[in-house]
This record gives C-alpha cells, sequence and structure tokens, in this order.
C-alpha cells in the first residue's frame, strides 16, 4: 500500500483503491457464490462490510477513500447510515475533524424521544455517509428524519454502487451520490487478478442487469415495448426509447451506450478540451454523474502515461460512462492499425470508442475493426461536421451512411449535425452524436457553429449532445453538466412523443 492512506490530505491512486478492493475479498467482504436474499432471490454475489470492523487497517482505507470522494464537496456535518456505515463515518470524523450526528434506527418511546443524537443547527447541510447502495431505500430513510430536523441533504458518499438504480434513486431525490467504485469495478480488479472466473463475473453483471430497482417516474420512458412502432432511429417523427433501440444495436460499445443513456438518463457527452491530465481527470470525476461519454482529444494534453488511461477508466467505472476517444482516424488501413493500438498513445487500450473519417474508403473501417472489434470497441463515421464550410454533406454524408449500416458489427454510429434532414432514416441501432452544442445558438471565431440541444436533439433528430466549452469553460463545471444534461434529456423526452 501506498503512503497516501497514512496521511489525511494525501491523493489516493488507482493503485491504492484496486489493493483495497484485494483486501475486502480477502476479508470476505464481498463474496461470490449462491446466497439466497432476504428477498428470497438467489444473488450470485455477497457482500457484507460489517466485518471490516475487524481489520482496523481496511477500516482506515475504507474511510480515506470515501473522503476523497467529497473532498470538493461542502458539509458542516456527517451522518452515518446504521449501523454498518456507524464506523466508518467515525473513522471519517476523527482523521478529518468532521463533527458527526447519529440517527436512532429504533426512536426511543422514552425520554427525549430524539431520532437525531448530537449537536446541530436547523439549516446546516449535512453529508450522509453510507457503506454500500443498492436501491438506496436506507439512505432515504435517514434523510428523512434529518431534513425533518431542518438539516440540509445534498450529498450521499457510499464505498460502493451495486449499480442496480441507487444512483437513479438519489438523483431522483435531488441528491448526488459519490460512490469510491462499483461493482463492476470490483468484478473487473479481481478477474485480473485471477481471483474471480469470468463466468463468475459475467453472471453477476447478468444479475445485476435482471435486478434493477428503480422504476422512472412517470413521463419517462417505460422499459416496455413501443407497440408497433416503426424501426426509425432519428426523425421527427416515431423516435424509438433508447432502451429499444439497444436491442437492435449489433456492436458491443454502441448497445453499452444505449443502454446506459436509458439507465442513468443521460444523453450528455462533455467533450474534455483541457490542457493537462490533471485537470481531464479532475473534470472527469466532477461532470461524472451526469454524462453518458466523456470525449477526449489525447494530443492536446502536455503529456500522456498508462496510468492516467488506467485512472481514466477507474473513474469510467465509477461513475458509469463511457470513454470517446475523437481521433478522427483518415488514414489507409495498415496505418490506422497501427495510430490506434500503438504509439506513445495506445488509444485502443483505454478508450471505448472512436471514430473516423472516410475519406480513405472502406479499409480504414477493417484497419481499426482489427483492434478495436475483438475487443468490444466501437467506431462512429464522421457523417458531418460542426464548422463552417465543412465537405462532409450531401452524397459524401449519404455514402458515410451506407458503410454504417453494412458495417454495424463494428461502427456504432455517426458524428452528425442533423440526421433528421438526411434522406431515409438510419438503422436504430445506430447512434446520432452532435457536436457544435451551446444553450444558445452562435459560434467562435474560428468556424464553430453552435446548436441549441433542443433543436440539435428535437428537429435535428440526433441522440447525443457533445458540449465542450460551455462546460468546461463554465465558473462550475459540475453544475454545467448538470444543466445541459438536463436540457438534453427533456429534448430526448419531448422528441419520443
Ligand atoms: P466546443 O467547445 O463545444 O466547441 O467543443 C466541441 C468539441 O467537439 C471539440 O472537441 C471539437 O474538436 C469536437 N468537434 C466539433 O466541434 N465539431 C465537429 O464536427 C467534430 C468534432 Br467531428
Amino acid at each position: 500500500m501506498s503512503g497516501n492512506f497514512g496521511e489525511t490530505t494525501g491523493r489516493i491512486t488507482a493503485r491504492d483503491i484496486e489493493e483495497l478492493v484485494l483486501s475486502l475479498h480477502s476479508i470476505q467482504a464481498v463474496k461470490f457464490g449462491e446466497f439466497t436474499l432476504k428477498s428470497g432471490l438467489v444473488s450470485p454475489v455477497y457482500i457484507d462490510l460489517r466485518v471490516i470492523v475487524s481489520y482496523p487497517d481496511v477500516l482506515r482505507r475504507v474511510a480515506e477513500v470515501m473522503w476523497e470522494q467529497v473532498a470538493g464537496t461542502q458539509f458542516e456535518v456527517m451522518c452515518g447510515v446504521p449501523y454498518t456505515a456507524l464506523p466508518i463515518a467515525t473513522c471519517m470524523s476523527l482523521l478529518h475533524g468532521s463533527p458527526m450526528l447519529m440517527r436512532r434506527k429504533e426512536v426511543k418511546d422514552y425520554g427525549t424521544k430524539k431520532a437525531i443524537e448530537g449537536a446541530f443547527k436547523a439549516g446546516q447541510t449535512c453529508l450522509i455517509v453510507e457503506d454500500l447502495v443498492t436501491s438506496g431505500a436506507s439512505v432515504m430513510e435517514t434523510v428523512a428524519p434529518l431534513e425533518a430536523e431542518g438539516l440540509k441533504v445534498a450529498d450521499v458518499v457510499v464505498l460502493i454502487d451495486r449499480q442496480q438504480g441507487g444512483a437513479a434513486r438519489m438523483a431522483s431525490n435531488g441528491l448526488r451520490l459519490h460512490s469510491a467504485f462499483t461493482l463492476t469495478f470490483i468484478l473487473d480488479v479481481l478477474v485480473r487478478h485471477g481471483l474471480v472466473a469470468p463466468a463468475t463475473s459475467d453472471a453477476v453483471q447478468a444479475f445485476l442487469a435482471a435486478n434493477q430497482t428503480f422504476q422512472a417516474p412517470s413521463g419517462a420512458p417505460s422499459a416496455a415495448p413501443a407497440a408497433a412502432a416503426p424501426p426509425v432511429a432519428n426523425g421527427t417523427a416515431a423516435r424509438l426509447p433508447f432502451e429499444e433501440r439497444a436491442k437492435a444495436a449489433q456492436n458491443a460499445a454502441g448497445q453499452r451506450l444505449l443502454e446506459l443513456m436509458a439507465r442513468k438518463r443521460s444523453n450528455l457527452a462533455v467533450a474534455a478540451d483541457v490542457a493537462d491530465t490533471a485537470a481531464m481527470l479532475r473534470l472527469a470525476d466532477q461532470v461524472g454523474p451526469d454524462i453518458c461519454v466523456f470525449k477526449t482529444h489525447v494530443d492536446i494534453f502536455s503529456s500522456w502515461d498508462a496510468a492516467t488511461g488506467a485512472e481514466l477508466r477507474r473513474l469510467a467505472d465509477k461513475h458509469d460512462f463511457l470513454v470517446f476517444e475523437d481521433r478522427k482516424f483518415a488514414d489507409i488501413g495498415n496505418t490506422v492499425v497501427a495510430q490506434y493500438a500503438g504509439g506513445v498513445h495506445r488509444i485502443a487500450d483505454w478508450s471505448d470508442l472512436t471514430n473516423a473519417h472516410l475519406v480513405p474508403g472502406p479499409g480504414i473501417i477493417d484497419g481499426l475493426r482489427s483492434v478495436g472489434g475483438p475487443r468490444g470497441h466501437g467506431l462512429l463515421l464522421l457523417a458531418e461536421m460542426s464548422s463552417k464550410g465543412a465537405l462532409a454533406t450531401g452524397a459524401y454524408t449519404q455514402a458515410v451512411a451506407q458503410a454504417a449500416a453494412a458495417n454495424q458489427d463494428f461502427v456504432m454510429g455517426f458524428i452528425s449535425q442533423a440526421p433528421a434532414k438526411w434522406p431515409a432514416p438510419t438503422p436504430p441501432g445506430l447512434v446520432h452524436m452532435t457536436p457544435g452544442v451551446q444553450l444558445a445558438a452562435g459560434g467562435d471565431a474560428l468556424g464553430q457553429q453552435y446548436n441549441t440541444p433542443a433543436s440539435v436533439i428535437g428537429a435535428g433528430g440526433s441522440d447525443v449532445i457533445i458540449v465542450g466549452r460551455g462546460i468546461i469553460k463554465a465558473d462550475d463545471p459540475a453544475a454545467a453538466a448538470a444543466r445541459y444534461r438536463a436540457a438534453g434529456w427533456a429534448a430526448y423526452e419531448a422528441a419520443l412523443g
């Protein structure tokens, strides 16, 4: 273990977190097998963090990792969800001198009858500390009595997000969920270390997918098939919900993207055009809760190494987004193979999707497929561009649409501007992503042209808004991302009719 855990202000690395996952496995806080839950369901995974009280070193590392998640968050007091999180909250309190409150699980029917113990004033902000979030129900049980006492709750920190709807439930209650890692991340680490078989990992993932707890509020697209709707991906009429289109996707990354947009209720991609990797990673952690895709231009960062790629992957797992390297490949097949797999950046090692021009002809798709196909990656073809005077129009755009339709095993969609204006709808499994988006239409001095989320998703018929400067130049990028997410999602819901 690196020395960071010994210091209260030290930055915790991806390696520290990986080692913590291994420790949790070795003390059997995370187990795999067949476990009958209270509900009667048989689960292939069992997480019980109560055991960490017997391992003070693990408890301290858990507290440090969780503290790190809320380092930039404002709060005056903390409250652990009884019982498992109480020692964690206590440990965070002791390590950082942050006062704590306690919620009684059973309110005393004698004496003071207080539900909340400790010293506080109405109007103070309270951070909720929890070990594990599944549905989020236990967290809400603790939020209610705190709010009843006049405390304000905006943030919840957990060690593990089981990815079964807790984050969506928190969001629907106006709460931000900060998790140190997801169950998917635990599986990745344990499979990589040969401690869990890939088949077990697959079984757990299938269990998680089949046991989602959060029902989107009415008005949101339902999980039921859209009866008799024609298979139209874009255009202004008869749009299918993302979860339906995921079933039509032939590329693994495209399917994951459509599923995650539906699950996370976000069709926002952020363009991380910042100067260095530290700023890029900070941005990924800030906007992560609100985005479906994090887009990079790896060649604008002042430096790059494999550890940065690994840390970006950890953040992608933590916040549930895909990484898109906007490389715009444009060479012959043989060259793009080397550019995608090798070089300084080793793009295929850390990105889920990338993009290419079709100028060289279909050999570019074949070359990139030979690297990305076996890894489950996807390719976006550039069909239109946002810049003034772009030459990708008309017959060229239509040739791109045809090439995408003919290569759906690897091509997951398009960079486009207004697919609703194309002569024919594209197959429903293909995704449209659109850059050149700000809350007000306009442009910059170098030819960039901006449309609004409503016009891009609505009349334009696109699926995902890509926003760079509208978010990264904002005083508060996280707040700006939340605004763009809301605008993009409202436009999508309106387009569904
Ligand atoms: P902006 O700050 O929102 O303008 O950033 C837009 C991003 O999308 C930026 O990274 C561009 O390189 C990228 N982009 C674009 O703006 N227009 C295009 O047609 C394509 C990519 Br393709």
